[in-house]
């Protein structure tokens, strides 16, 4: 049986003419692939259909049939607004938020645990590994065929969302929906390769000199490195190119817990900002917590103000050391990679 409002997201569909589809700020594979999936969906049911990013498209993104259509914004007020892998909410939407909230009717499809119902149509599911795993059951309800296009940017959102079928929400449900989508004309290693393994030449400059930096403390648990503006500036690479490289620490043979701190600016000034991996028993989130950061228990974040920025090092590795010798509080829910 189907959940109720996923008949009432098709008859949203049904029932309009054109729509401004738009994700959430700094959009991931998910977003953009869900995105783009419906947008080549509803356009061969002879619709019209607009997919908007405010923040554009990610490089690793930009493979995807169809990418170059993302668009910033629209030229008059479609009737129905679809906002998907999001809360729906205006500093969370990347799109101009007049076009949603003046559209006649709003729908939302999201998997994320903390989205409410605030549209006319709300799809919620925190069971499902992706939106886009969502938008295909949306889109196979409909008498379209899912061309090999439309199974490609599904399989995106799919492999982002699972971190390429290894989060625990790789089930066989996910599995299987990929099995149907690499059927279908999808191709697993192209999307693995270009999400998950392809780096610019400036990032894999800047990931040279993290490892040239990394210092391995208390006997090789923590692996830590710290990244000046100075390297970014030589790297000729902003934030971007500082993605993933905590995970490469993370995945060294004996280390319980990995950081990276990259000195940057935000809108007030100055600042460190640090990303965590660790055994989710080490409460990464409870660490960032003590500096105002948070997120899961395996990978979190925050930000430091101390100056200069080795006196942000000092304090952050240090207070590692630490928390490595004590005990933390068990997780007892953990809510997973959504
Ligand atoms: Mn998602």
């Amino acid at each position: 049986m189907n959940p109720p409002p996923l008949d009432d997201v098709i008859a949203a569909i049904e029932k309009h003419q054109s729509f401004i589809i738009a994700g959430h700020v700094g959009p991931d594979g998910d977003a953009i692939g869900s995105g783009l999936a419906l947008r080549l969906a509803l356009e061969a049911l002879g619709k019209e259909a607009s997919l908007v990013s405010s923040d554009g498209v990610p490089p690793a993104c930009r493979f995807l049939p169809g990418w170059q259509s993302v668009t910033g914004t629209v030229s008059r007020q479609p009737q129905c607004a679809i906002v998907i892998d999001c809360n729906g909410l205006p500093n969370r939407v990347a799109a101009p938020y007049h076009f949603i909230e003046n559209a006649r009717y709003k729908v939302l499809i999201d998997h994320h645990r903390t989205s409410r119902p605030i549209f006319d149509v709300n799809w919620i599911d925190a069971s499902q590994p992706a939106t886009a795993s969502m938008l295909y059951q949306v889109l196979k309800r409909f008498p379209i065929t899912i061309t090999a296009d439309i199974a490609q940017c599904l399989l995106c959102g799919l492999s982002t969302d699972t971190g390429n079928f290894r989060f625990p929400n790789t089930t066989p449900e996910s599995l299987l929906a990929a099995s149907e989508l690499v059927s279908l004309g999808a191709d697993p290693a192209l999307i693995a390769f270009k999400l998950f393994d392809e780096r610019s030449l400036e990032s894999t400059r800047l990931l040279g000199m993290a490892l040239q930096k990394m210092q391995a403390e208390c006997q090789g648990e923590l692996m830590w490195t710290a990244l000046t503006a100075g390297d970014f500036e030589s790297a000729k690479t902003g934030d971007e190119g500082s993605e993933n490289i905590v995970n490469v620490l993370r995945s060294v043979r004996g280390a319980r817990m990995a950081i990276i701190l990259r000195e940057r600016c935000d809108e007030t000034g100055p600042v460190a900002r640090i990303s965590v991996r660790c055994d989710p028993e080490l409460r990464a989130d409870l660490f960032c917590e003590q500096f105002g950061g948070g997120g899961h228990a395996a990978a979190s974040g925050c930000r430091m103000r101390y100056r200069p920025f080795a006196e942000s090092v000092q304090v952050v590795v240090k207070a590692a050391c630490d928390w490595l010798q004590e005990d933390h509080p068990p997780l007892e829910f953990e809510e997973g990679k959504i």
